[in-house]
């Protein structure tokens, strides 16, 4: 029996499911790149170098493994427009007499695969059973649960797999350590680099297609370094753990003007493709224990695998297409220019942008206290925004994106993922980082067209939705603070704000 095995740009594991189910001396792996995949969003040319380059690598390697592979060169004759195009003529190419397809990522393709049906064979949509939960036991998490929050699904995944777990209780007594995990970073103190992978002729051919096809596309090519094989993703993760692991806890949170990876992993772009599993990433962070890694950097990793990357995998698929259109605080405002550009004037905003677009990559505090914070506060279109961070990041897949700017960062879901907005002002981002130092704006000033814009749009922000967020018992603090400002001062912010937004909106 003859089967097609079509593989997607982010399903690149060899023990993907469909291929289990297959039989390699009869079946045919179709593997596509198509217009309509490169081009739903405009993507960082970063992104489509990474996939493309990583799509042509996997099917090499398959083809060493003694798999057939039809693969559809973006430039190629006969390139499919779409996925479900390269499909239905893949059927008629080689006669086949069933397809086996493994369940894409996010709902648009998944709706599309679900019409792969009618091309006259049976069609088997498998789980895509590369995560740690199942959404069969997402769901039953889930169920019946007045409140489904991260830290609540964490503490149940760490108690199922057993991971930083000892006789029923957590490794070191406490289920996180997220309070030893704020530090600013010393001055001076010396970063690891993380290796370089330098651009393959596979990578490099890559690289001219992506110039002569998306010109226009938003980034830059010259810094490209991500791991586009197996085996270059396992060196990554390896001086993850080496190098950097021992610290990822403690400056978790930092900002730092010329550290655009600090002592993060850069494995999200790896693990979302299928060159990593999810498990070997916190196996191998658990294995440092050994070594001497301590407990709340490590802790502090597998939260964000174990917890974080399931957890809004399952948010997304349970939530629906229309998750995404979320707007709960009814944000209008466009996006501004500067998301494209740069120059804001913010150090702090223009530092993460430079590297967004030469690295296609910012760490997490970055795309949430400093990115995603400046449009909460100024109140942008969640969707906009959304449509933003699908575009600019390597690691970008709705599934994994809509979740923490439509929930975490923007709060658009009214509290579905986090139980307060977070928002935060200068004093904050200050306090974490040393861009203030080199900014335009003075954090320190509180008014007038030299204070730091986060100053008052943060307390701006929280005047436009009292209503709302007073009710908050975790804003109670916060709004007490507001209220203690005399009507005076108040109007002074309210005025503030208005005209720095009416300058970059
Ligand atoms: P590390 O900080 O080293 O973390 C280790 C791993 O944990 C990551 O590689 C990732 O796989 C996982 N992880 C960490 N935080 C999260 C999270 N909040 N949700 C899911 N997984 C997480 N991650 C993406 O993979 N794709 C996205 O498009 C994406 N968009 C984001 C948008 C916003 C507004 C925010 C706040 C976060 C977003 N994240 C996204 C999550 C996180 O910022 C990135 O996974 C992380 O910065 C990737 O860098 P790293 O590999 O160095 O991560
Ligand atoms: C992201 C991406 C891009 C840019 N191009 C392709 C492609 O040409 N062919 C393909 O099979 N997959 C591509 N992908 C990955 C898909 O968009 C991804 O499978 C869906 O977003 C589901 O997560």
């Amino acid at each position: 029996m003859k089967t097609l095995v079509p593989i997607l740009g982010d399903q690149l594991s060899h023990g993907l499911a469909s291929l289990r189910a297959a039989d390699r001396r009869t079946a045919v792996v179709l593997m596509a790149e198509v217009a309509e995949e490169a081009s739903y969003v405009p993507h960082h040319k970063q992104k489509l170098v990474l996939v493309f380059s990583a799509m042509r690598h996997f099917a090499e390697e398959l083809r060493r493994d003694g798999w057939t592979v039809d693969y559809r060169r973006l430039d190629g004759p006969d390139a499919p427009g779409s996925l479900t195009a390269g499909v239905e003529a893949a059927v008629l190419r080689h006669g086949v007499s069933r397809i086996v397809a493994v369940r894409g990522g996010e709902h648009r393709v998944i709706a599309a695969q679900q019409g792969w049906g009618r091309f006259g064979v049976p069609l088997t949509l498998l789980e895509d059973d590369r995560f740690m939960v199942s959404t069969a036991a997402f769901e039953g998490w889930a169920q019946g649960r007045k409140r489904l929050r991260m830290e609540d699904f964490y503490r149940w995944q760490r108690a199922e797999t057993g991971v930083l777990m000892e006789a029923g209780q957590p490794l070191g007594g406490q289920w996180n350590f997220d309070k030893d995990n704020r530090k600013s970073l010393p001055k001076g103190m010396p970063v690891p680099a993380p290796p370089r992978f330098a651009p393959d002729a596979i990578t490099q051919e890559v690289m001219a297609l992506v110039n002569d096809r998306f010109p226009t596309n938003f980034g830059t090519l010259q810094q490209f370094n991500w791991p586009v094989t197996r085996a270059e993703a396992l060196v990554a993760l390896e001086r993850f753990v080496a190098d950097r692991l021992v610290h990822f806890g403690d400056y978790q949170d930092a900002l730092v003007e010329g550290e655009a990876t600090l002592f993060h992993s850069l494995v999200s772009t790896s693990i979302n493709l299928g060159l990593l599993s999810p498990r070997e990433c916190i196996d191998a962070a658990v294995a440092a224990l050994e070594t001497g890694a301590p407990l709340n950097a490590v802790e502090g990793f597998v939260r964000q695998i174990l917890g974080w990357r399931d957890y809004v995998r399952g948010i997304y698929l349970r939530e629906g297409p229309d998750y995404v259109h979320r707007n709960a605080l009814g944000a209008t405002r466009p996006l501004p220019e500067f998301y494209w550009t740069g120059g804001s004037g913010m150090r702090c905003f223009d530092a993460a942008f430079e590297q967004t677009r030469d690295l296609a990559y910012a760490h997490h505090i970055q795309r949430l206290m400093v990115l995603g914070n400046f449009a909460l506060l100024a109140g942008v279109d969640p969707h906009a925004l959304h449509l933003w961070f699908l575009i600019v990041y390597a690691d970008a897949y709705e599934w994994v994106e809509a979740p923490n700017v439509i929930g975490m960062s923007q709060y658009a879901d009214g509290g579905l993922l986090g139980s307060k907005p977070y928002v935060a002002g200068g004093a904050y981002l200050s306090r974490m980082g040393n861009h203030c130092g080199s900014c335009r704006y003075k954090v320190k000033e509180k008014a007038g067209p030299d204070a730091c814009p986060f100053n008052y749009l943060y307390w701006d922000f929280l005047a436009r939705h009292e209503a709302d967020l007073s009710k908050n018992q975790r804003l109670w603090t916060v709004y007490d603070g507001w209220r203690r400002f005399s009507p005076e001062r108040q109007a002074e912010i309210r005025a503030d704000a208005e005209r720095f937004l009416a300058t970059v909106c």
